[in-house]
């Protein structure tokens, strides 16, 4: 449904979504080789990679929804210097011996930026121009520049998906909310190594009226963009 400002009301839980023209960004969380692929960060700590992997074709398809309207896509990837100096002892340390933060895996040195699973998924790559956030921590605003770039572009608004639903989705929802940013956290585009968590770390999002912001399906938001692209197209 359109409104007759420039809001389109998607469809979403506690309450419609009013994603406004021109103030949405679309935010894919660390869809990185080493959290989807075998042999990875992910694998290391215990986790079946394959959980993640069903996120991919949904947010490939509301990627190219959001390219075709003109919202803009930014990436983040989770990660270290090589040196290892931004990455603390307490982080450092978890995983398997031999398999921790900066240990040789297949894909190259475990989430260290310039290898091979630092990167994000062949399926989900960046196009030129696009905006990549490196960041050390889980929300994409610690040690960033994030917000100067939302803020740049006049973005007030975030549809969040990617990896993993109960750590950085959730950390970055939680600092997106409370930085006044408006989320909108799109279910079958974000995933998690437990079913469990999935579940409720959306359930955790949309309670209390919204505590951290909305839940919608990438169908609705997908429909939602197409008809923002009906409307720009459509002479009054
Ligand atoms: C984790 C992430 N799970 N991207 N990182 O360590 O959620």
């Amino acid at each position: 449904m359109t409104s007759p400002d420039s809001r389109i009301e998607v469809p979403a839980e506690p309450t419609a979504f009013p994603l406004v023209e021109g103030a949405t960004a679309l935010i894919v969380i660390d869809m990185q080789r080493d959290f989807l692929l075998p042999g990875g960060f992910g694998e290391s700590l215990g986790n079946d990679v394959s959980l993640l992997q069903r996120v991919v074709e949904p947010l490939a398809g509301l990627i190219a929804a959001a390219r075709a309207v003109g919202v803009p896509v930014i990436h983040t990837r989770e990660g270290h210097l090589p040196d290892l100096s931004d990455c603390p002892p307490a982080k450092l340390h978890r995983g398997a011996p031999s398999k921790r933060i900066g240990d040789p895996g297949p894909s190259g040195r475990i989430l260290v930026r310039g290898e091979y699973g630092h990167d994000i998924v062949d399926e989900l790559r960046p196009l030129p121009g696009e905006v990549v956030i490196d960041k050390p921590g889980k929300g994409a605003f610690y040690a960033t520049d994030l917000q100067q770039v939302l803020a740049d572009a006049g973005i007030t608004q975030l549809i969040v998906t990617g990896v993993t639903t109960e750590v950085c989705v959730h950390t970055t929802t939680r600092e997106a909310n409370d930085r006044g940013y408006e989320c909108l956290v799109v279910s079958d585009c974000v995933g998690s190594y437990f079913p469990e968590f999935q579940r409720v770390g959306l359930e955790m999002v949309k309670a209390q009226g919204g505590i951290f912001g909305w839940v919608a399906s990438s169908d609705d938001v997908v429909a939602a963009l197409a008809s923002l692209s009906a409307r720009t197209t459509t002479p009054a």
